[in-house]
């Protein structure tokens, strides 16, 4: 009896994966390698079925006779170990994100024996809306707003970029580049930047723009979109309004607040001590954290301390004394923040921090010391990398150029045209409801 392998990695079953590996079986005795959840984010949105249930799918298969864990994304382990003789794939991974895995494959079987046989994979109208469905739950408030903490457990680093309305949040949402490794990029989560929702409403970045209005705008984020969000909570404002605004955003889905140490008027971090900012007393933050924390109903929402001792040239002592009062009053994670152009500050930060708390996600915003790789912050144990603005700030020169080239030609002709995006490219970028999300 031939030994046949494959790897299945999919919530549901329909009736493409139900063929494929009922031609695998006829070859012989079929094994099948379920991907655990961390192998999945690896390559895409983590799994909406956890690694057991979707063991028992497959193991209540009869035609199926062993049931193995797939702990890597190479099939080296398996074809080492397991010496399959046959290895079956759908067709579809010749090209594309796992074309690298394949050309390994070919490599192994050819040097330890083996064949890798690929049927064609199963696509039509009925499985891509059966596919579309499950998609479209992580949309959902419940699967979205426990989405970051997930990603957390299964990721070492997250990568975020801000939006500030809807046609933003699909960016965030879309953007996705091939690497020359074969790893397919995406962002993971988007923020909702104070500074970004102000200046693109043409106001300042002085907590002006009320919650009301905040959420309203994640709201229309979240309409068009399906990642999970981090707002941007600027002080938190007063503890007893802030405590009504963390349930509001846990019960829309959002999975993240941050809140910064400041007290009084609000001025951006980036201004540093250019203007007068005030440091909010660490014991009455602290405070606030523990009293929002409370008025909480899941576990899944967080509430991350963001402190801005470097901001305000208080020292590290000061940021690392803080980061322990906010952690023991049940922050989630810590924000630290720095406006200089190298990263040594925040890196100190973090080797002092995570020596006494390892598993304390730590947030940093590299807006200033941007040179700076997500994989070198990433080994310094930084759990969230924020982009925090450059949507807008890409944008806005843009729309400037296009406003003077049409003043100055009388006519929206070939220079403006210069700064645009095609009319078609525009609308068939907006997906029509139904068909995508
Ligand atoms: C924001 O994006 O609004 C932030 C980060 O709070 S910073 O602008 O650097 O203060
Ligand atoms: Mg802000």
């Amino acid at each position: 009896m031939k030994q046949v392998y494959m790897s299945v990695s999919t919530d549901i079953l329909h009736y493409g994966h139900i063929q494929i590996m009922q031609k695998a079986a006829a070859m012989g005795e079929l094994t099948v390698g379920i991907l655990t959840d961390k192998v999945i984010s690896q390559y895409r949105r983590p799994s909406l079925v956890p690694f057991e249930k979707r063991w028992q799918m497959i193991e209540a298969l009869e035609f199926v006779s062993h049931v193995i864990k797939k702990d890597t994304l190479s099939y080296r382990p398996i074809i080492e170990q397991y010496h399959p003789d046959i290895i079956v794939h759908g067709d579809e991974w010749k090209t594309g994100s796992k074309a690298k895995l394949r050309s390994e494959v070919i490599e192994l079987l050819d040097q330890l024996g083996g064949e890798l046989v690929e049927f064609p994979y199963t696509k039509d109208e009925n499985i891509n809306a059966l596919e579309g469905d499950v998609f479209r739950r992580y949309a959902i408030p419940e699967i979205r707003r426990g989405m970051l903490r997930r990603l957390l457990n299964l990721k070492k680093s997250i990568r975020v970029l801000e939006a500030h309305n809807g046609l933003t949040g699909l960016v965030v949402e879309n953007a996705k580049v091939h690497m020359d490794n074969g790893e397919e990029r995406e962002f993971d989560a988007m923020w909702i930047s104070s500074l970004c929702d102000s200046a693109s409403r043409g106001k300042p970045d002085i907590e002006l723009v009320d919650w009301s209005s905040k959420i309203d705008r994640i709201n229309e984020i979240m309409e068009v979109t399906t990642k999970p969000i981090i707002v941007d909570g600027d002080t938190g404002g007063l503890t007893e309004h802030f405590v009504y605004n963390v349930q509001t955003l846990e019960r829309l889905g959002v999975s993240a607040v941050i809140i910064e140490d400041k007290t009084g008027l609000k001025k951006n971090s980036l201004f540093g001590t250019e203007v007068r900012q005030t440091q909010a007393e660490p014991d009455s933050f602290a405070e606030k954290i523990h009293l929002a924390k409370q008025a909480l109903k899941t576990s899944e929402f967080m509430i991350f301390a963001r402190i801005e001792s470097l901001i305000l040239d208080q020292g590290m002592e000061d940021a690392l004394m803080r980061a322990g009062k906010y952690v023991h009053a049940g922050a989630d994670g810590i924000m630290i923040h720095s406006r200089q152009k190298k990263p040594d500050e925040v890196f100190e930060f973090c080797e002092s921090f995570k020596s006494s708390y390892p598993d304390v996600p730590i947030v940093v915003v590299p807006t200033t010391y941007n040179q700076i790789k997500e994989e070198e912050l990433a080994a310094c144990g930084i759990n969230v990398i924020i982009h925090a603005n450059h949507l807008l700030r890409s944008a806005f020169p843009a729309m400037q150029k296009t406003a003077e080239a049409i003043l100055r030609d009388g006519c929206s002709g070939e220079e403006a045209e210069k700064y645009c995006m095609s009319i078609k490219e525009i609308i068939n970028f907006i997906p029509v409801k139904g068909e995508s999300i």
